[in-house]
C-alpha cells in the first residue's frame, strides 16, 4: 500500500496531504472535506502558516493527514481558541474544523461570539447531523423524524426541538463577511465547495472578517447506512432541507 501511495504522489505531485491512509470510515463526507481544505491551502500558498484548530469528534483528526500545524481544542472550543490565537498571532493563517456536534451543541455560544467578534479566522462546520464518533446520537441539526441511537422513533419537534440553521442564524451579524452551506452530495457539489473554501480563506487572507462555511456531508456509519444510500439520503433529505447556498460574500 505504501508503495502504492508514493506512486500516486509522484504521479500527480506531492502536496500537503501526507501519505497516510485515512482512518475516516469508508464513504465519510470527513475525507472529502479534509482534502479539500489541503488542497486549497496548497493552492494558495498558505502552508507555511496555516494553524489548523480541531474540534473533539471524527473531524477532531482532519490534521493528521496535512502537513501544517495544528491545535486540539477542547470539545466545542475551537472557534474561541482560534480567535485568541489570531490575535496574538495574526500573520497565522487560522481555521477550525469541527462536526455538528462540537460546533453547533456545545460549541454554539463560542461561535457566535466568535462571528460576531468579527477577527478574521475561518470556521468550518462538517454537519453529518450526528454524533459520529460516540455512535450516531442526535445532534441539534439531526432531521425532522430521523431515527438516531437517541431518537429511536425518530427526533420529534416537540421533545427535541427543530434542526438547526446555524448560517441563518448568523446573517445579521455585521462581523462576517463570508457565509456559506456547500455540500459533498455529489461532484458538482464537491468542485462548488472547493471554490466556497478559497473564497473563505481569501477573505482572512484580506483580513476582511470572519467566514463560516457548513458542509452537509454523510456520516455511513452513524446513519446506519452504505456508502450508497448515505449519499442518497445527503442528496434527497439533508441538501432539502440545509439548501446549500452562499448567504453573504462581503470580501473585496
Ligand atoms: C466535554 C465532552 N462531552 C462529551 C464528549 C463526548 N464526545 C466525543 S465526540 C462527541 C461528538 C462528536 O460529534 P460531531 O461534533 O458531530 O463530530 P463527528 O464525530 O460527527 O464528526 C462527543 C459528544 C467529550 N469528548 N467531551
Ligand atoms: S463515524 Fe461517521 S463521521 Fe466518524 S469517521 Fe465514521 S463515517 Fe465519518
Amino acid at each position: 500500500m505504501e508503495n502504492a501511495m508514493e506512486n500516486l504522489s509522484s504521479k500527480y505531485g506531492k502536496t500537503l496531504m501526507l501519505d497516510k491512509l485515512f482512518s475516516y470510515c469508508p464513504g465519510c463526507g470527513h475525507g472529502i472535506v479534509t482534502r479539500l481544505v489541503a488542497e486549497a491551502i496548497e493552492a494558495m500558498g498558505l502552508r507555511e502558516k496555516a494553524v489548523s484548530v480541531v474540534g473533539i469528534g471524527c473531524g477532531g483528526f482532519s490534521h493528521h493527514y496535512m502537513d501544517i500545524d495544528a491545535i486540539e481544542a477542547t470539545h466545542g472550543r475551537s472557534t474561541s481558541t482560534a480567535t485568541g490565537f489570531k490575535l496574538a498571532s495574526p500573520e497565522n493563517f487560522v481555521f477550525t474544523y469541527q462536526g455538528d456536534g462540537d460546533m453547533s451543541a456545545i460549541g454554539l455560544a463560542d461561535l457566535l461570539h466568535a462571528a460576531n467578534k468579527g477577527v478574521p479566522i475561518t470556521a468550518l462546520m462538517i454537519n453529518n447531523t450526528v454524533f459520529g464518533m460516540t455512535g450516531g446520537q442526535m445532534s441539534p441539526a439531526t432531521l425532522e423524524g430521523q431515527v438516531t441511537a437517541t431518537t429511536p422513533n425518530g427526533r420529534d419537534p416537540k421533545l427535541h426541538g427543530y434542526p438547526i440553521l446555524v448560517p441563518e442564524m448568523m446573517r445579521a451579524m455585521q462581523g462576517v463577511k463570508y457565509l456559506a452551506r456547500e455540500s459533498v452530495a455529489d461532484a458538482p457539489a464537491i468542485r462548488k465547495a472547493g471554490k466556497s473554501i478559497r473564497r473563505a480563506f481569501e477573505c482572512q487572507e484580506k483580513n476582511q472578517g470572519f467566514a463560516f462555511i457548513e458542509f452537509i456531508v454523510p456520516c455511513p456509519t452513524g446513519l446506519k447506512k452504505s456508502v450508497k444510500d448515505s449519499y442518497a439520503w445527503c442528496k434527497d433529505q439533508m441538501v432539502d432541507y440545509f439548501k446549500p447556498q452562499v448567504f453573504k460574500d462581503e470580501v473585496e
